[in-house]
């Protein structure tokens, strides 16, 4: 079996990923003048010194030159928008060979756990498991309880599920959302066997406390955060990282981080 190169997204086993995909996802009404434009999103990624920037394959593309070698790589490899109200499902987009030749560090695909399709979803995503292993990619799965069969996306069982299926699915790592219960949450990262679990962001809230869910999640055993509007949304992008990064890699106090932005 070849050797899965997930050091690549590493920091001393912790990591902090930079997501903008949220163009696709969510559409433009999360972004504004500044982040609208993929230039100003590459810069945080590069300057920030995160562990990889998550895209899809059109810029992924056309904004290479910018990118490439200064920030690893993420190919979000599914997606889709929220404009049709119709069963979750997000179809592969781009091959594994493409995310390849684009110099990706790992791929990413989103599998929605509960959706009445999902034996599409799971049929789709063993697929890519394998071939991106056969090139030694990591894969990233964001494990997203979701559909009409999903009473509570943020329960602590449809999560510990959500993470179960990450590791019997063969997920390297999953992005899986938070729900703030610290102490119930260790159930999902048991849950989650040796499959390394990064945190997602959501919608931006206050910076501090922000930081305090960062601390939580790393002192239960988290590997880090894949972080979009809360970094990108901040009027002070660098700032805002150094101070997560703060946490996540120096076990900062909140105050301590709270110190890069104020
Ligand atoms: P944020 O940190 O901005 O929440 O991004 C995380 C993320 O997983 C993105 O990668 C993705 O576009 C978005 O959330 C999808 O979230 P949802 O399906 O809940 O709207």
């Amino acid at each position: 079996m070849k050797k899965i190169r997930i050091e690549r997204l590493l920091t001393n086993e912790k990591a902090l990923f930079l997501a903008y995909d949220q163009g696709l996802e969510h559409g433009p009404i999360d972004f504004n003048i500044h982040n609208i434009n993929p230039d100003y999103l590459i810069n945080i990624g590069v300057k920030g010194g995160f562990n990889g920037l998550i895209l899809q394959k059109g810029i992924a593309e056309k904004y290479h030159e910018n990118y490439i070698k200064k920030v690893p790589l993420i190919v979000k490899l599914n997606g889709k928008t929220n404009i049709p109200r119709i069963f979750p499902i997000a179809k592969q987009l781009c091959s594994v060979k493409k995310a390849v030749e684009l110099g990706a560090a790992a791929v990413g695909y989103t599998i929605f756990v509960g959706s009445p399709l999902e034996p599409e979803i799971f049929k789709e995503f063993s697929k890519i498991q394998e071939e991106a292993h056969e090139y030694g990619l990591p894969v990233i799965a964001w494990m997203y309880p979701r559909g009409r069969f999903v009473a509570n996306e943020l329960s602590t069982s449809m999560l510990a599920y959500a993470a179960r299926i990450g590791l019997e699915l063969g997920a390297d790592m999953i992005k899986i959302k938070y729900n703030d219960k610290k102490e119930d949450y260790r159930w999902v990262l048991k849950c989650a066997g040796n499959t390394k679990v990064v945190v997602a962001g959501g919608p931006k809230i206050e910076d501090k406390e922000f930081l305090k869910r960062t601390k939580e999640v790393m002192k239960i055993g988290c590997t880090g955060m894949a972080v979009g509007r809360e970094i990108w949304q901040h009027d002070s992008p660098l700032k805002m990282a150094a101070a997560i990064k703060k946490v996540i890699f120096e076990d900062a106090s909140v105050d301590e981080a709270m110190s890069l932005i104020e």
